[in-house]
């Protein structure tokens, strides 16, 4: 009872809230802000699974950086200005958060936000911190409110809430309840029947709450800015009875307007379990009916039903108003504080054009969707890695030739040896000791128009000669004239002798299900005369794919032609080799850890040192 009666929140209070409750904290910063308060409410927090680090938040219009430290230690000696604790540890970590905020002396008041605390653990805090001196509102509460000084977490709900409740400035009436819920109901009443809160604390529902309604009433009491009290129970439990001792005994001299919620439970045969923990009628006199009786004849106000609850604080207020007790004062402006914008936009206040735009995938809902297509469709449809590139490159569901032929292109791609240019990089650089998305890149930044990456090019010169109408002997005198090689002509090992397998299984799949081939049929024409040159003037694995790729997307019925055109002109086809490769530079940069190879350095004797007069 002492260490509750010396509990006097002002706007000097500073508190250090336990758990990363960022939306909670700045509830807090902006009522602390409306409040003109000078500093803000929360000195610190403590987290105890991260590094000590700062949290970002609004200060008005400004930003605000709020330390948070892993232990409450750091945070009390770093703070100690700090004289409450707004915990917010769960009901399985609440019980040591607490027995170790006892260790701290400066924490005067802990208010215990837990729902499900055990009942013995909830005793046994109890025990602890009157032993402690220290004051507790909760376990299982939103908290409570002083306007114009501190609030606990999110008492007094949304910021338009506070402003609708007038809860930036005091008023005269001290109210006391069980319930977070009815509380601001009762901030919204109060509001509109009186001159406003001058304090609220909502106990908590749990059948041992850490402060008991009388001990909040006193201190209303013996504040003299609190000229009416207000005190909402419930059924179940018997501390109203200790109210009525108060007045009887003179304790409590204020007028006090009580009403105890639950006077329909004589309506049901049987006990009725209300919402809290604590709401049932276990024993005689426990009951919302005989509670009011009480208060009643222990001279609160009682009115006859909740439904005039606010006509007698009117009543209450009116009175006190008329003999001089309580002088109105004048309204100060109504604070403004900026609207978060994510609320703002939520209330169709704002709207931004936003940074990015995004068609192919989204997260935001119950289910991952690639183009529109929830993946669990993609599972129950079995579209394959092939439906997946489809939907997330070209947004379009391809018929399933078409999606085994992506996944086959995949599969021919994967690999070709150690010894090619990407897969020579990402091998030295694992030797270099990077790590698997460094070696990757190292093979991947070797991709281009010489290696595995004459797709583009290839589609874009087949496709430009085949359009245009020329035959495919102009085509090669044509590049030939303007001394430019053909993209996907020529292979370094590969040729007709040592013809490519990969090349053989792509064609092949092309002319046998594609509904037409022109642009391979070009390039097979194109092949017959460069290799006429130089054996090793095949259409290359680059090449076949590239062509093949053109027809089917021109042809597969999914897409116009100029829609074709321009998905490859955006370098899609490039893009199937670097897929396709990087799961085999992966495996590269994997065999080389296994085998852990040492750093690679080239052989001097491998490399003509040639003198400097060149
Ligand atoms: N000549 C690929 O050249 C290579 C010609 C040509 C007309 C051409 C070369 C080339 C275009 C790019 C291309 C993809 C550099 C290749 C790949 C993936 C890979 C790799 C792997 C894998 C090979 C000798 C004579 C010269 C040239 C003429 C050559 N290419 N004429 N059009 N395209 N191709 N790249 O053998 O008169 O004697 O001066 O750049 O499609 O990267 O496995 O290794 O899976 O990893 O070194 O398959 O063809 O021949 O340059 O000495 O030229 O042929 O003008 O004529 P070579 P060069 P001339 S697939």
């Amino acid at each position: 009872l002492d260490a509750m009666s010396q509990t006097q929140f002002s706007d000097k209070t500073r508190c250090i809230v336990y758990g990363l409750q960022a939306r909670a904290v700045q509830g807090m910063l902006d009522f602390d802000f409306m409040c003109k308060r000078k500093k803000p409410s929360v000195a610190a927090m403590v987290y105890p699974f991260q590094g000590a680090h700062y949290s970002k938040f609004y200060w008005g219009t400004e930003e605000t950086l709020v330390p948070v430290y892993p232990s409450l230690q750091q945070a009390c000696s770093k703070h100690q200005d700090a004289s409450v604790l707004v915990n917010f540890a769960s009901y399985r970590s609440v019980y040591d958060t607490c027995i170790d905020a006892f260790d701290h002396p400066q924490l005067r008041t802990l208010a215990i936000i837990a729902e499900g605390v055990p009942e013995r653990q909830t005793r046994e805090i109890i025990a602890r911190a009157a032993e402690k001196q220290v004051a507790l509102i909760g376990p299982a509460t939103v908290g409570g409110i002083k306007p114009g000084c501190f609030r606990i977490g999110n008492t007094g709900g949304m910021l338009d809430n506070i402003v609708l409740s007038k809860l930036y400035r005091p008023g005269s009436v001290g109210y006391v309840s069980k319930s977070g819920g009815m509380s601001n109901e009762l901030n919204n009443i109060i509001c509109k029947n009186s001159d406003g809160v001058c304090e609220g604390v909502a106990i908590g529902g749990d059948a041992y709450p850490g402060s008991r309604f009388v001990d909040h009433l006193l201190r209303y009491e013996n504040n003299e800015d609190c000229k009416i009290l207000v005190l909402l129970g419930e059924v179940g439990g018997a501390d109203e009875y200790d109210v009525c001792e108060a007045i009887t005994s003179g304790r409590i001299t204020k007028p006090l307007i009580a009403w105890c919620i639950g006077t329909c439970a004589s309506a049901f045969s049987f006990e009725v379990q209300f919402g809290h923990a604590g709401a049932c009628a276990r024993g005689r006199g426990e009951d919302a009916r005989s509670k009011n009786q009480a208060l009643l004849q222990a001279g609160a106000v009682v009115p006859r039903s909740f439904a005039e609850f606010g006509d007698a604080i009117k009543k209450v207020y009116e009175g006190l108003v008329t003999k001089g007790t309580i002088i109105p004062k004048p309204e100060p402006d109504i604070p403004r504080v900026p609207l978060d914008y994510t609320w703002a936009k939520r209330l169709g206040m704002v709207r931004k054009p936003a940074n990015f735009i995004s068609t192919i995938s989204d997260d935001r809902g119950e289910e991952l969707k690639y183009a529109g297509v929830p993946i669990s469709e993609v599972f129950a449809e079995n579209l394959g890695v092939g439906g997946v590139l489809c939907l997330l490159w070209f947004k379009k569901r391809l018929p399933a030739y078409a999606t085994k032929f992506v996944e086959m292109v995949l599969m021919v791609t994967a690999d070709h040896g150690p010894a090619v240019a990407g897969a020579h990089n990402t091998i030295v650089a694992a030797r270099a000791g990077k790590d698997l998305v460094s070696s990757l890149a190292s093979g991947l930044l070797t991709v281009g128009p010489r290696f595995g990456g004459a797709l583009d090019g290839a589609a874009r010169m087949m496709t430009d000669a085949l359009d245009r109408g020329i035959s495919p002997l102009d085509f090669v005198t044509e590049c030939k004239k303007k001394n430019k090689l053909i993209m996907g002509i020529g292979h370094r090992i590969k040729s007709l002798e040592n013809p490519d397998k990969r090349v053989s299984i792509i064609k092949e799949y092309a002319l046998q299900h594609f509904p037409k081939t022109p642009t391979l049929n070009f390039a097979l024409q194109v092949e017959q005369i460069t290799t006429q040159k130089r054996s090793n003037l095949i259409l290359n694995v680059d090449g076949c794919i590239a062509v093949c790729f053109v027809d089917l997307l021109r042809h597969c019925g999914a897409m116009s032609v100029e829609e074709a055109d321009e998905l490859i002109g955006d370098g899609c086809l490039n893009g199937l080799f670097v897929l396709g490769r990087s799961i085999g530079f992966i495996g590269h940069h994997l065999d080389q850890k296994r085998l852990k190879q040492p750093l690679y350095r080239h052989p001097w004797d491998d490399i003509s040192y040639i003198s400097d007069d060149l």
